[in-house]
């Protein structure tokens, strides 16, 4: 299917901001806005595995629809997870409930790299699911809105690997960093590539966007950021436009989030090459202000604390409203500083999603 056998967009607001364009309202949609905080979510896990839904595009796609039947959302992201990725390199990753996930043989030494890897595998083969279940949803949205692709960043993938699972010090990814510099970027790389092709077919099977997850910067230094981080994200960025238009392919765009990378934004934005920068919770106005002074064009996402949706529905509102102020109404995709808690209230992130619509509507007539 050619992207123009879709259903026509209904609401293009998301694009229209990524294009630079003034909008009515500020759009907005959610990190992790499918999953456990979901009843109709958690009926069908009890029912199926978490890969079993990834690998089923009509289970990926039922719970990709979950959250935008329910919600006025701006966009749709497809149900997947960043660490397909590992697997379909061949390794193997469990989901364990109320843990997270969890690799029961790691990486340890860079000799595995070419024993647990088969660097032959494509993306185009090994994820053909999640390309199917993006066509898929991408018809059944029927243009309702937009709908995203996303992969994580190779920094991030390579510290689960090694690790086996989530880590508050990355003590064991880090000492590779320290002390197998060559075989990190080794594999970097190899993550890297194999990102790039997983974008690219995302795009080719219909999605409207994409966004980038590097989601373990909180352990990085500046230095090591600019190193084992920055350059992978640059050349993802790259590689999937380059590869784009080789197969003429309409380009679309490129969302990163580098969460708690406050010390490299700058250097992020002023790359050129993230038509979006994802921001956490932990940004101050003065950053957000620098971000934008620097690079005109940059649009913004983020970054309420996702505790914010404890609040009351008046304080959520008071706190919705500022961080409008903070942001402007302009070249400005609200949404968390990261995902949704499964113990979170649908009706307080419905009350957040409104207030951005009701809000921002308001300062835009002022
Ligand atoms: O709705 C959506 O956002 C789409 C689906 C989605 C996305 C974008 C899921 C489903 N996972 C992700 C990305 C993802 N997965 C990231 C990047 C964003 C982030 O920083 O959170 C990361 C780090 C993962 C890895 C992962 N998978 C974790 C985090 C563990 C840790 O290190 O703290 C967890 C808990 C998962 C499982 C998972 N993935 C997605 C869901 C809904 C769940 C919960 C599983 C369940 O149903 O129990």
């Amino acid at each position: 299917m050619s992207s123009n056998d879709f259903p026509p967009l209904k609401n293009d607001l998301i694009l229209r901001v990524c294009r630079g364009e003034s909008v009515e309202r500020v759009p907005i949609w959610i990190m992790r806005q499918a999953g456990r905080y979901l009843p109709e979510y958690k009926a069908v896990s009890a029912q199926h595995s978490f890969f079993e839904v990834c690998r089923t595009p009509s289970l990926a796609c039922e719970v990709t629809l979950q959250p935008v039947r329910r919600f006025d959302l701006d966009a749709a992201i497809i149900f997947s997870d960043i660490l397909v990725i590992p697997q379909a390199l061949g390794m193997q990753v469990e989901m364990v409930a109320n843990e997270g996930p969890c690799f029961p043989q790691p990486l340890k030494t860079p000799d595995d790299i070419n024993t647990k890897l088969d660097r032959t595998r494509q993306a185009s083969v090994e994820l053909k699911y999640v390309y199917e279940a993006i066509t898929l949803t991408r018809r059944t949205l029927d243009g309702q809105c937009p709908l995203i692709g996303f992969s994580g960043a190779p920094w991030t993938l390579m510290s689960y690997m090694i690790e086996g699972k989530a880590s508050s010090t990355m003590s064991k990814a880090k000492r590779w960093l320290y002390s197998y510099e060559k075989e990190s970027h080794d594999l970097l790389g190899i993550l890297a590539k194999f990102i790039i092709d997983h974008l690219v077919e995302q795009i080719a099977a219909g999605a409207q966007l994409v966004q980038l997850f590097e989601s373990h910067c909180a352990c990085l230094t500046p230095d090591l950021f600019n190193r084992f981080s920055l350059p992978y994200l640059s050349q993802i960025a790259k590689g999937v436009r380059d590869e784009l238009s080789k197969r003429q392919i309409a380009s679309v765009p490129f969302i990163v989030f580098a969460k708690d990378a406050h010390y490299g934004l700058q250097d992020l934005s002023s790359t050129g090459l993230f038509d979006v920068i994802s921001l956490d919770w932990t940004i101050t106005s003065a950053c957000i202000k620098s971000l934008r002074n620097e690079n005109s064009k940059l649009v913004l996402q983020g970054n309420l604390d996702p505790c914010a949706l404890y609040s009351s529905k008046d304080n959520l509102e008071k706190t919705v409203h500022e961080m409008l102020q903070v942001f402007g109404t302009k070249q400005y995709i609200a949404n968390l500083g990261h995902g949704i808690y499964p113990d979170m209230s649908v009706d307080n992130v419905k009350w957040f999603i409104d207030a951005v619509h009701e809000i921002s509507k308001g300062m835009n007539n002022d």
